[in-house]
């Protein structure tokens, strides 16, 4: 139960040698451990990391009972009985999407509760879901995706439950899910139980219930008239919001005075890309031929991850372990304190043998060019001349009715337009930190440890956002004004610095469509090895991509809901068809398109 690893193979050959069936010792000591770790943990006196550190206990220790096991189970099935565990559930990443540290951390806690999980892992299909949920006979199937563009991909699994005849419930869950949007759009593709899971806290209650066919009509009904209000308040709040015309909302744009505000100017125009793999290096210094692509590696500097993990912000490393308050005044809480204090303790021994081992690649590249604003778009230009345009990016406008001396935000705003005949400069960077964390997790799943998999990954992804935080600093310092900004670390982790980062897909610019242009100025995939699916997730998952804007009022917004009207003009700005555009823009329409 305190998830002590360290004598395990020792400890389960005694149980053996006192239980004689290797069943008895599971379902007995094993799973009566759990049982109370489960409970705790539903009743908040324990926490995420206990449990998985407590079911990193319970796999090993089957894991040493397996081959016993497989004798055992062939025993049974030869005497006319079943071996079964509380229920199977099929688990994946929707297609196109790449996430799977939340998903996994629900398989763990599931799994310890007795459930067989069979997890298809990341970017499955519709069609591979359904297909093994019906082979194996699974009980439930559960969704897991963190960029907008799975939503879509989990209406369409539904539409295919429905079409199937498939009779088992569907679980939602994942960073961009929430349960008014599965109410409103998953929920009613589907006739059986489609529930949305906030985290992996809910899992056992919701799926324990679905699972016992007393409790179960009673949690059903209760869950549907539960969406059915939310879609009733929802249907209210799109009533009650009050969109203005774009062409208002243009007008009520945040001014700026572009004959005597600053812009910054960078020191070149174009890329500069960083790399911490030295072999590349080496050989762009030693000109070797053959290794890569020279005009790229031309551009290559050095850095390492010791650099980048300066910039590591810890904050959301222990939300991502449910754990949840400021860092690093978290580490001293009455209540996760010391939980925290462990886990992060953890993390410090496992980041230092991940930087000396230099068990993950890290790679970024940033760059520059000549823009100016058109609207509500921004052209880039291929020299100062600002004659031959060579990308344009489009943003988005708020459209939502503000009280009186607020402003209708739209990233192009900080960008000087054309007519202003100033001239601006839009950045872009793509890091990733991913390379060799799937490899590094795997050598912990392969020993049955979970905990440190899911550690692995979660550091890949604070050492990802710390490179871009580095990357940013580099930005403003080819700027200029990074120079003199005199900002300790603390500050430049809370962001005090000028200038902003937003990501396509974070809700100042939500449309994942605009990676692939901002890739190929950057050249991000020759430069970084990363690769957009064709949701536009990024692969490897520790990535992170977006724009510089240096304005000096530029800050973080969300753009929120949005008009047929402005759909309409994007689409036609971007020259995508409007019905790509809703497809893309999906949670953010403030209209129905079907
Ligand atoms: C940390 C983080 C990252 C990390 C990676 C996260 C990861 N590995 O999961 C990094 C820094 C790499 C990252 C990158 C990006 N991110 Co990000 N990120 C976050 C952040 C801050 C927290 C997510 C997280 O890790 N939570 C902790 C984990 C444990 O929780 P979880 O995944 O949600 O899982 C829990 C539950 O959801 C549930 N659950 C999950 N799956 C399942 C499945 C089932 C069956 C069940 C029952 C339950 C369940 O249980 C889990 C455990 O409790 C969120 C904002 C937020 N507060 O949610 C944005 C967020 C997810 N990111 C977002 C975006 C846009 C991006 C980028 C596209 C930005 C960019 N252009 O670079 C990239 C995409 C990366 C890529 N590879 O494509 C958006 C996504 C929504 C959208 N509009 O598309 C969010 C919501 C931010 C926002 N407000 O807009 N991101």
């Amino acid at each position: 139960m305190k998830g002590i690893d360290a004598f395990i193979d020792t400890d389960t050959e005694e149980a053996r040698q006192k239980y004689g069936k290797p069943l008895t010792i599971i379902e007995g000591p094993l799973m009566d451990g759990m049982r109370v770790v489960g409970d705790l943990f539903g009743a908040g006196k324990m926490f995420l990391p206990q449990v998985v550190k407590s079911a990193r206990v319970m796999k090993k220790a089957v894991g040493y009972l397996q081959p016993f096991m497989e004798q055992e189970k062939a025993e049974l099935v030869a005497a006319g009985g079943v071996a079964k565990a509380q229920g199977r559930i099929i688990m994946a990443t929707v297609k196109g999407d790449v996430h799977d540290i939340g998903k996994n951390i629900v398989g763990v806690v599931l799994a310890c509760n007795n459930y067989e999980v069979i997890d298809l892992g990341v970017m499955v299909s519709c069609e591979k879901i359904l297909t093994a949920a019906k082979e194996k006979g699974a009980d439930v199937i559960g969704l897991s995706g963190l960029i907008t563009p799975s939503l879509d991909e989990m209406v369409h699994t539904a539409k295919e439950m429905e079409r199937q005849g498939f009779k088992i419930p569907l679980l939602i869950g994942g960073a961009t899910t929430s349960a008014a949007h599965n109410a409103v759009k998953i929920a009613p593709h589907y006739s059986e139980p489609v529930i949305h899971v906030l985290d992996a806290s809910r899992v056992i209650g919701v799926v324990s219930q679905l699972l016992n066919p007393d409790n179960k009509p009673k949690f059903v009904a209760e869950t549907r008239a539960k969406q059915e209000k939310q879609r009733v308040e929802f249907a209210d709040r799109k009533g009650a919001r009050k969109m203005l015309p774009l062409a208002e909302v243009r007008n009520r744009r945040q001014p700026t005075d572009w004959t005597t505000v600053e812009i910054p100017k960078p020191e070149f125009i174009g890329t500069r890309a960083f790399t911490t793999d030295e072999a590349v290096i080496r050989a762009q210094r030693t000109n070797v031929r053959g290794q890569g692509n020279q005009a790229l590696n031309s551009q290559l500097s050095a850095f390492n991850l010791s650099e980048i993990a300066d910039y590591i912000d810890w904050g959301p490393f222990f939300s991502s372990w449910e754990l949840h308050g400021r860092f690093p005044d978290i580490l001293t809480d009455e209540v996760v304190g010391t939980e925290a204090t462990k886990l992060y303790a953890d993390a410090q021994a496992m980041l230092k043998k991940i930087i000396a081992e230099k068990r993950y690649t890290a790679r970024a590249v940033l760059g520059f060019w000549p823009a100016n604003s058109v609207g509500d778009s921004v052209e880039l230009y291929a020299d100062e001349s600002r004659t031959t345009v060579i990308q344009t990016f489009h943003f988005l406008r708020q459209q939502n009715e503000k009280t009186p001396g607020q402003f209708n935000h739209c990233l192009a705003d900080y960008i000087a337009p054309k007519s202003s005949g100033r001239a601006d400069y839009l950045g872009g960077f793509a890091v990733t930190t991913g390379h060799g964390v799937e490899e590094f997790a795997k050598t912990f799943e392969a020993n049955n440890d979970d905990y440190g998999a899911i550690m692995a990954k979660a550091l890949g992804d604070r050492l990802a956002e710390a490179c871009a935080e580095l990357m940013h600093k580099k930005e403003r310092d080819y700027c200029g004004f990074g120079k003199t900004e005199n900002l300790e670390m603390r500050d430049i982790i809370r962001e005090k610095y000028l200038g902003i980062r937003p990501a396509p897909g974070y809700p100042a610019c939500p449309d994942h469509t605009e990676k692939p242009p901002l890739f190929a100025l950057l050249n991000a995939t020759e430069f970084t090895g990363i690769t957009l699916t064709e949701s536009n997730a990024m692969h490897p998952p520790s990535s992170v991509s977006g724009h510089y804007f240096n304005h000096p009022d530029s800050k973080y917004f969300a753009v929120g809901k949005l008009s047929q009207d402005q759909v309409e003009d994007y689409s036609a700005r971007k020259n995508l068809p409007v019905a790509a555009c809703e497809k893309w823009l999906g949670p953010y329409l403030d209209y129905d398109t079907d």
